[in-house]
This record gives structure tokens, C-alpha cells and sequence, in this order.
């Protein structure tokens, strides 16, 4: 397996933001896997890289200049009348105007523009922003504990040197802020695996597949709950292989959001540690510039194995990692076993019952087959 360049973008101030208590986003999540990336001695194999914070004026690439306004100036104190009593830029309590939250909105969204320009320029052939990956901002409202689309964001950085980008996104909601942003055209494929159904945020069926020019260009592929590896693997190989084919991209951004792990704490698939980051090991082999962004995932110790598992992917140094964990800052929170594993559990996988999984691939291989003609 040959070796690739690898960026690894992280700010040291990323963990101290708090969404406050008893919100299930934690940004703490970060720095865990940056610790355990650390002790697994991986940060002298790729370029650790601070992000640039993003300015208003990059922010307002995709989103309103009224909105980036808004979130320069919001405090805890003068949310409710900046947001005229919760009816604009922050609506419902998924998304708290908290301290600093313009700051962590420059570090996650910087962490991914600069990963794409690093990869524009050749400088890298993967890179990673674990702050990234917030899929469900809109071009001027925050949505799902996310603030600004550094996707987006990252999105239109690559486009200006790449035609074409893909866009996948494994985390257990759907990617309809990333999908909304590139619904019209034929420049960006973005393709969500995601639980529907009585589930946040609601959107992403498959008779949602783009509009105009980007009609055939939004894949969407539902599931049910407790999909396991290998079901997860018979319908993400085959739809993205095609994808691939039919696309033939430039440029591929992977959201890894964790929440599609098993024992999530708002997830409910049963993925584990191996089967997520196959979906890594998969796009590496293609042999296409990539970006590995974070996302969701609530469960923070099975979020730190997992995206440190990633990052030795991208390495392609995962076969030599020793599964016991080593000595780190956190080790406690891994007892009892301190083992780099997220296992599977006993639910029911409800995608194979009535052989939903098969109608739902065949129906996305279906839209992509129409895209030749
Ligand atoms: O994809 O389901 C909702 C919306 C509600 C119901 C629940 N109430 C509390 C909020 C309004 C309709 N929201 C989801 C958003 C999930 C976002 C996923 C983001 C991502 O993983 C990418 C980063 C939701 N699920 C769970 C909660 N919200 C939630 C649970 C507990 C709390 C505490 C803090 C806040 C209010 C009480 C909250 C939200
Ligand atoms: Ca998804
Ligand atoms: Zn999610």
C-alpha cells in the first residue's frame, strides 16, 4: 500500500468551546483524538497544521453577509434579542448562541478551507479537519448544532481549480445543508447515508435527486435502524464504486460523522469502528485527492477511537497499530477494556427484515445509471 501526503489540521483551542451542559455536541471530542493521535505517535508521520481561522468575508462565501453579522456579534447575553426571541439565524435550542461560538465557527470552517487548498495546490493528497463536517448549516440559519457549512465552504475552494467534487457523508443524519447548497448543479455529486424516518432532520428520500442541471446529481440512500457492517458495506461499495464510474470526480470530501457508530448516543446503527472506517479505506484506494471531515458522534470515546483509526488509515499505517490503547491524557475514559475497538450489539437490523436495503440500492444504482443517457 503506498504511502500518501497527509494534512492533519488542528487547533489547540477547539476543545475548550462548550455548547454548554448537558448538550450532546461536545467539541472536547477533538482534542481526545488529537490526544490519542499523539500517543499512537502518528503526528511526526503527516503535516500538523494550524488552520488560518476563517474571516466574516470567508464565511460569507456561502452565507448571508446578515447572518456571518450576526454570528460576529451574538454572546450568550444578547441571543434572544439578536435572534428576535428565537425566530431567526438560531431557531429552537438544538443551536445556543454560547460563548466564543463565532471563534469555534473560524476554526472549524478555516480547518476545511485550508484542507482544500492544500489539496488544490498538490501539497497533500489527503487532509483532515476532525473540527469539520457540520453539515446542517443553511446559507443564512444555523440548524442541527451547526453554525457555518465549512463543507460548503471547503466545497467552493476546491471547485475553483477542480470540475467536479464529490461529496460523501457517512454520519447518521442527513447531509441536507450540503445537499441544498449544491442542489442545482452538476459540479458537486453529494451522496448522504442516513437514518430516515421519524429522525432529523427529516429530509433526504430518494425521489430528492437534484434540480436542473443537477437533477440525477443528489444521491440519497435511507436506512433503517441497527444497519450493521456488512449491510452497511453492500450498499455503500457498490453505490459509490458507481459514483465513481459514472462521476468520475476530482476531488472527493468524506464526512465521517460518528454517529453512525454502534452505542451512539443519538445514533442508532450498528456500525463498528472497522466497518466506519472502511468507508475510509475504501475512497483511499481510488487514488483521488480526499478530505476526511468529522461530523456528529456523541459518544466521545467511540468518536476519538474511531476517527484516530482514520487518521492511521490515511496513513495507511493501520495494520501496524497495536489495539491495546497506549498511555494518554484521557485513558480512564476507555476503561474497561482500553482496547481501540467500537464493537457491534445484539439490535436488530431492520434494513435486511424486508429486504428494504436491496430496493434502496437498486433504486441509487438506477439514478446513476440514468445519468449516462
Ligand atoms: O448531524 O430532533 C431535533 C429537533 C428537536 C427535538 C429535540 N429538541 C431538544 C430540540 C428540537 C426537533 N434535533 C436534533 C438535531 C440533531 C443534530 C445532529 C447533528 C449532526 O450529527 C452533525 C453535527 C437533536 N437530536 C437530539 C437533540 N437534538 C438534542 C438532545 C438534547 C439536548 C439538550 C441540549 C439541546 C436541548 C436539550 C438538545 C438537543
Ligand atoms: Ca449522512
Ligand atoms: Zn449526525
Amino acid at each position: 500500500m503506498s504511502k500518501r501526503r497527509v494534512a492533519y489540521y488542528f487547533d489547540p483551542d477547539v476543545g475548550a468551546y462548550t455548547y454548554g451542559l448537558g448538550h450532546p455536541m461536545k467539541p472536547h471530542r477533538i482534542r481526545v483524538t488529537h490526544d490519542l493521535v499523539a500517543a499512537y505517535d502518528m503526528l511526526p508521520k503527516m503535516h500538523v497544521l494550524r488552520p488560518k481561522r476563517a474571516s466574516p468575508e470567508d464565511i460569507s462565501a456561502f452565507h448571508t453577509d446578515e447572518y456571518v453579522h450576526f454570528l460576529t456579534r451574538v454572546t450568550p447575553e444578547t441571543a434572544e434579542e439578536l435572534t428576535y426571541h428565537g425566530t431567526r439565524f438560531l431557531v429552537g435550542d438544538d443551536n445556543p448562541g454560547f460563548e466564543g461560538l463565532f471563534e469555534f465557527c473560524s476554526i472549524s470552517a478555516g480547518g476545511s478551507i485550508c484542507a482544500a487548498q492544500r489539496i488544490s495546490s498538490g501539497a497533500a493528497d489527503i487532509a483532515i479537519n476532525w473540527a469539520g463536517g457540520l453539515h446542517h448549516a443553511k446559507k443564512r440559519e444555523a440548524s442541527g448544532f451547526c453554525y457555518v457549512n465549512d463543507i460548503v465552504l471547503g466545497i467552493l475552494e476546491l471547485l475553483r481549480s477542480y470540475p467536479r467534487v464529490l461529496y460523501i457523508d457517512i454520519d447518521c443524519h442527513h447531509g441536507d445543508g450540503v445537499e441544498e447548497a449544491f442542489y442545482t448543479t452538476d459540479r458537486v455529486m453529494t451522496c448522504s447515508f442516513h437514518k430516515f424516518g421519524e429522525y432529523f432532520p427529516g429530509t433526504g428520500t430518494q425521489e430528492d435527486k437534484g434540480r436542473g442541471k443537477g437533477k440525477g446529481y443528489a444521491i440519497n440512500v435511507p436506512l433503517k435502524d441497527g444497519i450493521t457492517d456488512e449491510s452497511y458495506k453492500s450498499v455503500f461499495e457498490p453505490v459509490i464504486a458507481k459514483i465513481l464510474d459514472v462521476f468520475q470526480p476530482s476531488a472527493v470530501v468524506l464526512q465521517c460523522g460518528a454517529d453512525s457508530l454502534a452505542g451512539d448516543k443519538l445514533g442508532c446503527f450498528n456500525v463498528t469502528m472497522k466497518g466506519h472506517a472502511h468507508c475510509v479505506q475504501f475512497l483511499r484506494q481510488q487514488n483521488i485527492p480526499l478530505i476526511l471531515l468529522g461530523g456528529g458522534g456523541y459518544t466521545v470515546k467511540n468518536v476519538a477511537k474511531t476517527w484516530t483509526f482514520e487518521t492511521a488509515c490515511a496513513l495507511g499505517i493501520e495494520d501496524e497499530i497495536d489495539f491495546s490503547l497506549p498511555w494518554n491524557e484521557y485513558f480512564e475514559w476507555f476503561a474497561p477494556r482500553y482496547r481501540l475497538e467500537v464493537l457491534g450489539n445484539n439490535m436488530d437490523d431492520l434494513n435486511t427484515k424486508d429486504n428494504s436495503l436491496d430496493r434502496v440500492r437498486v433504486t441509487a444504482l438506477e439514478q446513476l445509471h440514468d445519468l449516462i443517457h
